[in-house]
């Protein structure tokens, strides 16, 4: 079998650090591990495949012998570094923004547009889409491939592992101050996100809908090739560490009973149905966390209109919706293209 010079960069992160957990329980077939932070990073190390790998500092000779990278360490990191990857001969999997939108760059969720990965020479690159984008068209897929789509709107419930790290350690240490009887401290959110739902991620833009609303909008056109779905979002985070959990209401082009979707969705790769609302059973997103399916439960008629489904979906963000999505992609290109 053949194996790969593989590059994480931004290993030290909360994207980075599952990739490199991923690649390893995954088996990937590794080479060589290349792991790429900044200076801040110069003395740590991560172990894998029972030998330790120092974590070393990103530059533009990072990328000589590497053929596959796996990027996580923001957008303007990817604009300036992936190109010099590809110029040294390496195949970039993009997990921040940066090129989601090129239309040169495939925008891929392996269980929906898996041949969409065939147009990486053009640039070189395969991005990754974000995370509140993937867990829900994993789980739009049989549903559109059966009966099509005609909108979909869609409120999330959003993890704050989905920022990063220090998100991490803000909604523990607010939450602990808070328990404590002392002030919370504001620094990564706009407000305090310990014991609150925020309904803003990432940034507004000019429509009054935030960059990720717009994400959802945008990305999930693109990976169904598809401009006719209209989607509308509502992206909130809340206080929750692991997971993210999307209110998902569906109009479909012909109509669907609920017993089709739970029954096609049972079918579904990567789909996991958890539904049994007599035993109160459906996704958590505390059983979610650490999980490779996409959880879907809740699954209903919305009775106001003539095609109408409701569901509940859930998905561990830095899995599925970021290492996972990022290291399935890189399978199939290693298996197929390289
Ligand atoms: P994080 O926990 O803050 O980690 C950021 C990583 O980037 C760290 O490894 C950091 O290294 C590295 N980095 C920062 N500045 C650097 C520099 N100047 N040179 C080299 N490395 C640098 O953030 P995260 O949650 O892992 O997210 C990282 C990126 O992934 C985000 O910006 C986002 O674009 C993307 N992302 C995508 C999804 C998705 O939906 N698919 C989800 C989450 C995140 P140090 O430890 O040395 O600072
Ligand atoms: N702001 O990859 O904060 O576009 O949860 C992913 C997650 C951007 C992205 C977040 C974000 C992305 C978040």
């Amino acid at each position: 079998m053949k194996s790969y010079r593989v590059a994480v960069v931004g290993a030290t992160g909360a994207v980075g650090n599952e990739i490199i957990k991923t690649l390893a329980q995954r088996n990937f077939p590794v080479a060589s591990l290349k792991l790429l932070a900044s200076e801040r990073s110069l003395g740590k190390s991560f172990s894998f495949q029972d030998k330790s790998v120092p974590v070393e500092v990103l530059r533009e000779d990072s990328f000589k012998d590497v053929q596959i990278g796996l990027f996580s360490a923001g957008g303007s990191l990817s604009e300036k570094f992936a190109p010099i990857a590809v110029k040294a001969g390496c195949v970039v999997v993009d997990n921040t923004s940066a090129y989601r939108m090129d239309p040169d760059v495939p925008l891929v969720v392996p269980e929906v547009n898996p041949e969409a990965i065939a147009r990486y020479p053009k640039k070189g690159i395969i991005a990754n889409p974000n995370c509140s984008t993937i867990q829900m068209v994993v789980a739009l897929k049989p549903i559109y491939d059966a009966v099509g789509i005609k909108r979909v709107v869609v409120s999330t419930y959003q993890a704050v592992s989905g920022t990063g790290m220090k998100a991490i350690e803000e909604l523990s240490r607010q939450t602990r101050a808070l328990m404590a009887g002392e002030d919370a401290v504001v620094n990564v959110y706009p407000h305090r996100i310990a014991f609150n739902c925020l309904p803003q991620i990432d940034v507004f833009t000019e429509n009054g809908y935030t960059k990720e609303e717009m994400k959802m909008i945008n990305e999930t056109k693109k990976i169904f090739n598809d401009d006719a779905i209209a989607v509308t979002a509502t992206t909130v985070r809340v206080p929750v560490f692991y997971g993210h959990s999307e209110s998902v209401n569906i109009e479909t082009i012909k109509k669907i009973t609920a017993q089709e979707v739970k029954d096609l969705l049972a079918k579904a790769p990567g789909v996991r149905v958890v539904d049994d609302p007599a035993s109160r059973v459906y996704p958590l997103a505390i059983d979610a966390a650490g999980q490779d399916e996409t959880f879907v439960g809740r699954i209903r008629e919305d009775e106001s209109i003539a095609h109408g489904i409701n569901m509940w979906v859930v998905a561990d963000n830095l899995r599925k919706g970021a290492a996972l999505n990022a290291v399935q992609i890189a399978e199939i290109l290693a298996q197929k293209y390289l």
